[in-house]
């Protein structure tokens, strides 16, 4: 099952036939030039390719009134005044003779695009199509829009096929308000969008628009808007004096920059070119990657996983994307990829998406590649820029969330304890080193020799490594290749275990042996990643090995999440290079900036906020080069939470993941060695709260840490400009 790619030449017809400004950005080269460069990069060649078909009136019917229906295919007869006359009764809309076919095409696309998903002909895909949907609304084309193609297709989701739960995400930098119109009733339909706000003073206009709109009647919970309200003339004073990207695209070739004190130096120039320079040159304006990935995980992602959609649509336009000149935000084409593979751990995969703006055609084209790749399994290149989001989309995630806290458990908890003073004190009443005040990304530099590459990275094949042979079977699930490299000599790998005792027994020097392999083979890129079982007395001894030898190798950012009962190696030196979250059944603790201590989360809640507010934002601040996740004894985790944790954590350690599990859970095993192959996670169930113990325990590290790793916070620090207070 592979990735549907819907589109059809003819959607190309339509233009714009007399002068209007606000509608020339709508042009046919929009999909011409994403198709050309889908085709250019061989991606169109590897999708299951679906010649769009128009959708029948009584489709159309389903969310639009046939008055409505009939007024769009009257303008196949018209001529230019009359076509130019009925869009003017309409908002930044134009209508041109072949818009109804056009139409037509783009909403069958979609419906095409949801049957071929939902029969298993494919496992996701994309519909390339204009005009685009969601500000189309019952009886009314608006922004560009005529029918509401994924309003259309969730419908038909819902009567075709029987579905009860769909998840509407909607990344477009305007609101969606006619897809909120359609469902703001509908709890089967849960609809979330951000968009550019900027307190109602952008297009289009609408109170409705703001956080606190929730949905109507049933429906309530169930519309989630995320406002953006950072305006381009005033530059956030909070945003910190770091480095950014420069507010242009394509992106310039190193050029010279002012000499000058700055925190990373001047002039620093990240590997693709991008500009990284001081705050005072380049001030933010609009939202980036940080504050995308930060709505994910604080607002989007917490909701989903407690609805369990059982199908995703993304309105997914692209001038949100940098240097469109509508959205004007700054989140560059490689976030795309990391917000698709994030919405690929739900629903099983299935994610539909369907095109609605984007007006800079290269950041048009680059952006729809790296969702379509991203859909094919490749793997997310690193996000540029560092991960801090900004004041105001802080304020704005807290907005949101308390707008919904009465709707959805995930927010029922306290979001913040008040600041602690610096000097930090462990649970344990032990004073903290102080947090470093050198900014996160000072130990991220060019790192070890990692093959990093401006697009994703091709799928490679997990490895699997084995310990006792009769556990093969359960370890190879079908369509998995093992690699059969030869394990490490014996000598050398008695001279890696020699502190451990534990290791230098027969079965435990095997699995280890294997496990060097592994992580050489990952390391110098053979595999990108792989699991390995060992015999559990072994398991805290192989994984101070592991450390050891990839440190010894290079990495510059090893994360270490270790579930259980897990010793951490005691030289591990506390420099920034590792950074260890242990999960287990001892209280929450912050023994430094890099190493984190929290309970083990019971219930789903607590499961889910563990990962997606602590684990998450940890792992995207830190960048890790390598993650070694290693599930212990007593980790306390069922197979579908430690398949989402690994699922989750591919994203931001870009796939290089070894797991090491315990040679007695071959189940478990080959459950992460599918999820490492990109298969999707199972669902996790009934949704249950998590204790308030747990939720005070998140809080509690929150406070600890977001000075230092800022993709933590849910809310906005308080104002620089009041001190003191
Ligand atoms: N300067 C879509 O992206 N013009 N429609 C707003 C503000 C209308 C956008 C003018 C923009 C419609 C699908
Ligand atoms: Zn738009």
């Amino acid at each position: 099952m592979g990735t549907a790619l819907v589109y059809h030449e003819d959607m190309t017809a339509a233009r714009l036939l007399w002068d209007d400004p606000e509608c020339a950005i709508e042009t046919p080269e929009r999909l011409a030039v994403a198709m050309e460069l889908l085709r250019q990069r061989g991606l169109e060649q590897r999708c299951l390719q679906l010649a769009a078909r128009e959708a029948s009136e009584a489709e159309l019917g389903l969310v639009h009134s046939p008055e409505y229906v009939a007024l769009v295919r009257g303008t196949e007869a018209l001529g230019v005044g009359a076509l130019q006359e009925l869009s003017a009764q309409f908002d930044a809309v134009y209508f041109h003779p072949s818009t109804y076919h056009c139409a037509r095409l783009a909403a069958g696309a979609a419906l095409q695009l949801v049957d071929a998903v939902l029969t298993g002909a494919a496992q996701n895909g994309l519909a390339l199509v204009r005009p685009p949907g969601h500000h189309s609304q019952r009886a009314a084309a608006n922004g560009f829009c005529v029918f509401n193609n994924v309003a259309l297709a969730a419908e038909h989701a819902k009567q075709r096929h029987g579905l009860r739960r769909i998840l509407v995400v909607d990344w477009d930098i305007h609101h969606g308000q006619g897809t909120q119109y359609i469902f703001e009733d509908d709890p089967r339909v849960l609809y979330f969008s951000w968009h550019r706000y900027e307190h109602g003073r952008f297009w289009p206009y609408l109170r409705e628009s703001d956080a606190d709109a929730v949905g109507r009647g049933h429906g309530r919970g169930f519309t989630v808007n995320l406002p953006w309200n950072q305006v381009p003339w005033a530059p956030d004073p909070h945003y910190p004096q770091t480095s950014l990207l420069c507010s242009s695209w394509p992106r310039p070739v190193a050029r010279a920059v002012p000499p000058g004190p700055g925190p990373t130096g001047w002039g620093a120039f990240g590997p693709d070119g991008q500009c990284l320079a001081p705050d005072s040159l380049w001030p933010q304006v609009g939202m980036g990657n940080a504050d995308y990935v930060a709505a994910f995980l604080h607002v989007l992602l917490p909701l989903a996983f407690e609805f369990d959609p059982e199908l995703v649509l993304v309105s997914a336009g692209f001038d949100s994307a940098i240097g469109d000149p509508e959205g004007q935000m700054q989140a560059t084409p490689e976030c795309f990829a990391h917000l698709t593979q994030l919405l690929l751990a739900l629903a099983g995969g299935r994610v539909c998406a369907v095109l609605e703006g984007g007006y800079h055609l290269e950041s048009l084209a680059e952006s729809v590649c790296m969702t379509i790749q991203t859909l094919l399994g490749d793997q997310p290149p690193p996000l540029p820029g560092p991960m801090v989001p900004c004041q105001s989309a802080l304020e704005s995630i807290q907005s949101v969330r308390a707008a919904q806290a009465p709707h959805w458990a995930s927010f029922q908890h306290p979001a913040t304890v008040p600041m602690l003073s610096p000097s930090y004190s462990s649970s344990e009443g032990r004073l903290l080193p102080l947090l470093p005040a050198e900014p996160v990304y000072k130990a991220a530099a060019p790192s070890c020799p990692d093959p990093l590459h401006a697009h994703p990275l091709a799928p490679v094949c997990p490895a699997v490594v084995l310990t006792a042979p009769d556990a093969a079977v359960h370890l190879c699930p079908r369509g998995i290749r093992q690699k059969g490299a030869a394990p490490w000599e014996e000598a050398e790998a008695e001279a890696w275990a020699r502190p451990h005792e534990v290791l230098a027994q027969g079965e435990a020097l095997a699995a280890l042996r294997k496990v060097l392999r592994l992580v050489d083979g990952i390391l110098d890129g053979q595999v990108n990643s792989g699991i390995a079982a060992t015999p559990a007395p072994a398991l805290s001894a192989t994984l101070d090995v592991t450390i050891r030898r990839s440190l010894f190798l290079g990495v510059q950012r090893l994360l270490c999440v270790a579930v259980g009962q897990l010793d951490r190696p005691l030289d591990l030196a506390d420099d920034g290079r590792t950074l260890w979250l242990s999960i287990r059944d001892k209280q929450a603790a912050t023994l430094s900036t890099f190493h984190v201590s929290m309970p083990l989360p019971g219930a789903t809640g607590g499961f889910l906020s563990c990962i997606l507010g602590l684990v998450l934002p940890l792992a995207y601040g830190f960048q890790p080069d390598l993650l070694v996740v290693v599930l212990g004894p007593v980790h306390g985790l069922q197979d579908p939470y430690a398949a989402l944790l690994v699922t989750l954590l591919r994203v931001p350690a870009r796939g290089r993941i070894l797991a090491l599990v315990e040679e007695s859970k071959p189940q478990l095993a080959g459950i992460l060695a599918r999820m490492l192959h990109g298969e999707a996670p199972p669902s996790l169930g009934p949704f249950s709260k998590a204790s308030s113990e747990f939720a005070q325990a998140l809080v509690y590290l929150r406070g600890q840490l977001e000075l230092h790793w800022k993709m933590l916070q849910v809310a906005a620090p308080p104002s620089v400009a009041s001190p003191g207070s």
